[in-house]
């Protein structure tokens, strides 16, 4: 009987142990898993800062030189706030009714504290940003069957670039790509195209030479959906083109798509390069009048000092931005996020 009790007990404690143990793994794993969020978390707040670092010692610079030699709050300050603003890309519209909510604050709030104003800019370009919106930088998914995104835009922009590295960013994920070399124009094109998949391990489907991208386009989609691939890039011409040939092209591109995978494209992308400012959001305006734009990749942001250029885009456009090139590298990508951003342009003021 006492065997069998000591037995029975060193059984039990072998269960608590194992039970114990589990636990500690699993707080362990808890542990890790938000090490690893902190780690993503910082990694990305750092790329902000590091890609943002050319608007802040240019833009967010004048704004603090200009608060340091200011001594009240004037209409001269106001206009020289405006000229700031202005030369950052914001666009005129927006930075002229960001300057009458501004003196309206400073007048009902009584501000005369410069740092305190400073703080108010801060959060005042924010709310431009965030209010009355419903823009989210979420990607719409399909859930039965590949998802795919098109991606248009203008010359040198950076689309296949960000492909190359929006493959690289979803295979991280654990989600499987495949790439189309819908841009069978120009020369080179498609081999741009290939050596981004060799980089990241992902299948291209290129077409002949001056073949129709739409044919292309098809074979892809077809081979994605025999292989369960679970997102598909397609990579579009740039060349300029007059807007009704363009428009006739993206209404074959959006039709072959829809045949095949219904309901798709999930995204067309739009790719702005940040540097070239107002004449960017003409582009886009070009483009949506003759597609359906549902987002927008801004590249480039590490090469301008005038990263206004987003707070524009909202009021212009009012599409979301969802992706950002801070870089030319492959991990130089992230997904927009406007804490980040608003972060790493004004943490010197903040
Ligand atoms: N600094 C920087 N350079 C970038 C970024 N994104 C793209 N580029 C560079 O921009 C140049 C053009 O990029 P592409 O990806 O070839 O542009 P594209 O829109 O495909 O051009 P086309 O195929 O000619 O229409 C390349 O030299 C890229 O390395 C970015 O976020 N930052
Ligand atoms: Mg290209």
């Amino acid at each position: 009987m006492g065997l069998f009790n000591n037995i029975k007990n060193l059984f039990k404690k072998e269960n608590v142990d194992i039970d114990k143990k589990e636990e500690v793994k699993n707080e362990v794993r808890d542990v890790e898993k938000e090490k690893n969020i902190d780690i993503k978390e910082d990694r990305e707040i750092k790329l902000y800062e590091k890609g943002l670092s050319k608007s802040r010692n240019n833009f967010v610079n004048k704004l603090i030189n200009l608060n340091n030699k200011t001594k009240k709050i004037t209409d001269e300050y106001f206009d020289s706030l405006e000229e700031i603003l202005i030369e950052a890309d914001i666009g005129v519209n927006t930075v002229l009714s960001f300057i009458e909510r501004l003196k309206k604050r400073v007048k009902s709030e009584n501000i005369t504290d410069l740092n305190y104003l400073q703080e108010v800019i801060v959060d005042e370009l924010f709310i431009i940003y965030v209010d009355n919106s419903i823009l989210t930088n979420k990607i719409n998914y399909n859930e039965n069957g590949p998802t795919v995104m098109l991606f248009v835009g203008v010359n040198g922009v950076g689309k296949t670039t960000t492909i190359g590295k929006i493959a690289s960013k979803l295979k991280r994920e654990g989600k499987s790509v495949l790439m189309i070399a819908g841009d069978t124009f120009r020369a080179g094109a498609v081999e741009q195209l290939v050596e981004w998949g060799n980089r990241v391990e992902c299948q291209v489907v290129v077409g002949r030479e001056n073949s129709d991208p739409s044919s292309v386009i098809y074979d892809g989609l077809v081979k994605a959906k025999n292989d369960n691939i679970d997102v598909v890039l397609v990579d579009t011409a740039g060349r300029l083109q007059n807007k009704v040939n363009l428009m006739k092209e993206l209404e074959k591109m959006n039709k072959v798509i829809g045949n095949i995978i219904e309901g798709a494209p999930e995204e067309t992308l739009l790719v702005i390069d940040a540097t070239t400012g107002q004449n960017g959001i003409s582009q886009a305006k070009n483009f949506m009048s003759i597609t359906n734009i549902t987002g927008i990749v801004l590249t480039k942001l590490d090469g301008t000092a005038k990263g206004g250029i987003v707070l524009a885009i909202k009021e212009e456009l009012d599409i979301p931005v969802k992706y950002i090139g801070l870089g030319e590298g492959i991990n130089d990508l992230e997904t927009f996020d406007i804490e980040k951003y608003i972060y790493g342009l004004f943490k010197d003021m903040m």
